[in-house]
């Protein structure tokens, strides 16, 4: 569809206004949302990160592309429930206690977000009590976790550790990730998942969703 093309040329170039026009008129000549959400912009980010992870678009773009998505996102948001648009699932993301990173994080978050899930996004610091209330708030499915310090990397385990202690841990999945984090290091603080970079972050939630 050509409009759809229009619309990832404009997420590719990062131009927030053009995908909120497109999305606008799309939904004037009654394009429905799931099919712009499905086929428009999740599409377009899948590209993206196909891109990503081939090495042939960097850190920046892929920002920037994600914030164009948002972008076209927050004009569809408010007719989900209206459309019975079903996300794939509502995760909880943050970089953990102790630590102030962010970048990282948001890419991942805004990467998952154009995946197709529901994301509340907790920011920094993020102590496991907060995991904890708002996993329990939302009923979110899946725990996401990110850090930046070899020092905080502990507090990945300490919030598995409060979400078992809150009997949650059957009813969330957990996935860690950040620059000094690996899948050995996952495993042995027993989440469920690693994501190595933020395309990859979206493949597996998408996995362990599904599980
Ligand atoms: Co900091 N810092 N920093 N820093 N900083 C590092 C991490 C460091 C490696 C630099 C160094 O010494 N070479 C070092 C850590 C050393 C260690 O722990 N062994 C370090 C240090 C020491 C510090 C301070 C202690 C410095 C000081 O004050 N003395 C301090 C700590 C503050 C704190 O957190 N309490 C500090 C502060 C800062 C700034 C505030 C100045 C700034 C952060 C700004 C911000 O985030 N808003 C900063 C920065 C920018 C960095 C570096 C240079 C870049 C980090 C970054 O944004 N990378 C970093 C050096 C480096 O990594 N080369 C460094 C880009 C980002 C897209 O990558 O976050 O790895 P990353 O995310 C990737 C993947 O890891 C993955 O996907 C992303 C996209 O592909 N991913 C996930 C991330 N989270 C994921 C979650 C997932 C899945 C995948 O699932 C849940």
């Amino acid at each position: 569809m050509v409009v759809f093309e229009n619309l990832t040329e404009s997420i590719f170039e990062g131009n927030e206004s053009k995908v909120r026009e497109i999305v606008e008129q799309s939904l004037k000549r009654n394009v429905s949302v799931k099919d712009i959400l499905n086929n428009g912009l999740i599409e377009s980010m899948n590209l993206i990160g196909v891109k990503f992870k081939n090495g042939e678009l960097f850190i920046p773009e892929v920002l920037r592309a994600a914030k164009a998505m948002k972008a076209g996102i927050e004009v569809i948001r408010p007719l989900f429930d209206k459309s019975g648009v079903e996300l794939l699932g509502r995760v909880v993301i943050g970089t953990v206690k102790g630590d102030l990173h962010d970048i990282g994080k948001n890419l991942v978050s805004m990467m998952v977000e154009g995946g197709g899930f529901e994301v509340i996004d907790i920011g920094i610091d993020a102590p496991p009590e907060k995991f904890v209330e708002r996993i329990k708030a939302s009923g979110a499915k899946l725990c996401m976790m990110s850090a930046l310090l070899t020092t905080t990397m502990p507090v990945m385990k300490t919030t598995i550790e409060a979400l078992q202690k809150a009997g949650l841990r059957g009813m969330v999945k957990t996935m860690v990730g950040g620059a000094p984090v690996t899948q050995k290091f996952a495993n042995d603080i027993g989440a469920d998942g690693y994501g190595s970079n933020a395309a990859d972050a979206v493949e597996v939630a998408k996995r362990l969703i599904m599980d």
